[in-house]
Formats: C-alpha cells, sequence, structure tokens
C-alpha cells in the first residue's frame, strides 16, 4: 500500500468488491447488463438491485446503452460500498482511435458523477487494462495524470484507492510513475 498526492490517493492490492467506500467503480460495458472481470464480480456480490437500477437508466436515460468514457452511479445493492459508479472504458485497438482520450474521460466523469453526488472516498479498478486490453503501464499514467489533475481543483472526493487485482499490477503502476516522475 502506498499513498500519494498528500494522502489523497491510496494504492493497494485486493478485490474491489470487499471495500467500504463511498463509491467502488465498475469497469462496465455499455450494455449495464454486467459481463466478466470486475464488472462480473460487483454484479455476483451486489446482488440483482444494482441490475435492477441499470435496467432503469438503460430505459430512461440510454436506451442505446452507455456511451464509452461516460459514467452513471446506482446503489451498490449488498456490497459494503454505499454507491457504484459504472463507466465504460475503451477496447484497445492499438491506439489509433482515440482511446487515450476515452481512458481519461472515463476517469474524468467517474470523479465528477462522485463529486456532484458529495461522496468523500472512491475506489477505482483499473479500467481498461482487463478484457479491454489496454496496456498497463499506459494506463497508469493516464490514470494518475487525469486523477491528480482532478483533485488539484476539486475538494470532493477526498480519497481516491486505487485497487489493484495483484500485486504485479500494484507493482507495474508504481513503476511507471517513477520512471515518468509522476508522483
Ligand atoms: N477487484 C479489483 N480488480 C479486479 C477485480 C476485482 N474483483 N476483478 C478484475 N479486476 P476487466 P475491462 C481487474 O476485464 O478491461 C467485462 O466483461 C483486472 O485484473 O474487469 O475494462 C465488462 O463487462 C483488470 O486489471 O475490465 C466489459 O465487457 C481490471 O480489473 C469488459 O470486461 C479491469 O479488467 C471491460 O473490460
Amino acid at each position: 500500500m502506498k499513498k500519494l498526492l498528500q494522502d489523497r490517493v491510496i494504492v493497494q492490492t485486493g478485490d474491489i468488491t470487499s471495500i467500504e467506500v463511498d463509491a467502488i467503480v465498475n469497469a462496465a460495458n455499455s450494455s449495464l447488463m454486467g459481463g466478466g472481470g470486475v464488472d462480473g464480480a460487483i454484479h455476483r456480490r451486489g446482488g440483482k438491485a444494482i441490475l435492477q437500477e441499470c435496467k432503469e437508466i438503460r430505459q430512461h436515460q440510454y436506451p442505446e446503452g452507455l456511451p464509452t468514457g461516460k459514467a452513471v452511479i446506482t446503489n451498490a445493492g449488498k456490497l459494503p460500498s454505499s454507491h457504484i459508479i459504472h463507466t465504460v472504458g475503451p477496447v484497445w485497438h492499438g491506439g489509433n482511435q482515440d482511446e487515450e482520450q476515452q481512458l481519461e474521460a472515463a476517469y474524468t466523469n467517474s470523479l465528477s458523477v462522485a463529486s456532484e453526488t458529495g461522496l468523500k472516498t472512491v475506489a477505482f479498478p483499473a479500467i481498461s487494462t482487463g478484457v479491454y486490453g489496454f496496456p498497463k503501464s499506459k494506463a497508469a499514467t493516464i490514470a494518475y495524470q487525469t486523477i491528480k489533475q482532478f483533485l488539484n481543483s476539486h475538494s470532493l472526493p477526498r480519497e481516491v484507492y486505487l485497487v489493484f487485482f495483484s500485486s504485479d499490477d500494484e507493482q507495474v503502476f508504481l513503476e511507471t510513475l517513477q520512471t515518468y516522475n509522476l508522483e
């Protein structure tokens, strides 16, 4: 575990579905109907109430699906966190299809939803770095710089947790920050 940015960013390894924060972020897909990876784990452990609210959002707000880079908030069902912020990261196609800007948007829009809802603590998984194939080191740079920029101009959320599923992934993230002198 490591704290950065005057302790407002906490980097750790673990299962994000076990974390008690105001909101955990879901690396969802546009359907908002669940899937594999962290999305599957959240819906499995959180139960039906989350899916029910996702269905309502699809019906009333996003009939075509949640566009890549956008974010919406729901209840967290049986999970220990209070809310879920669902966002859709980009699928990695090699880097020439706006993937970097879309990943940045996924982080910024998730943080904006948290801030507007008055949330103090938010936990992110490494969006797009699993099934969607975004290179981990590149994603680390974008995630950290985007969060840093947001926190510099907003008092909420007060703390952002970056939760990696393996200590190897946490290491890649921390080494990337060191390599590019981003801390
Ligand atoms: N806690 C923390 N991190 C996790 C967990 C967990 N419980 N489970 C996986 N990760 P992914 P994506 C890490 O594939 O790349 C789904 O099918 C994982 O090791 O969950 O954005 C959705 O429905 C990786 O580092 O999300 C979409 O269709 C990171 O979370 C698609 O996958 C993201 O991996 C989204 O793909």
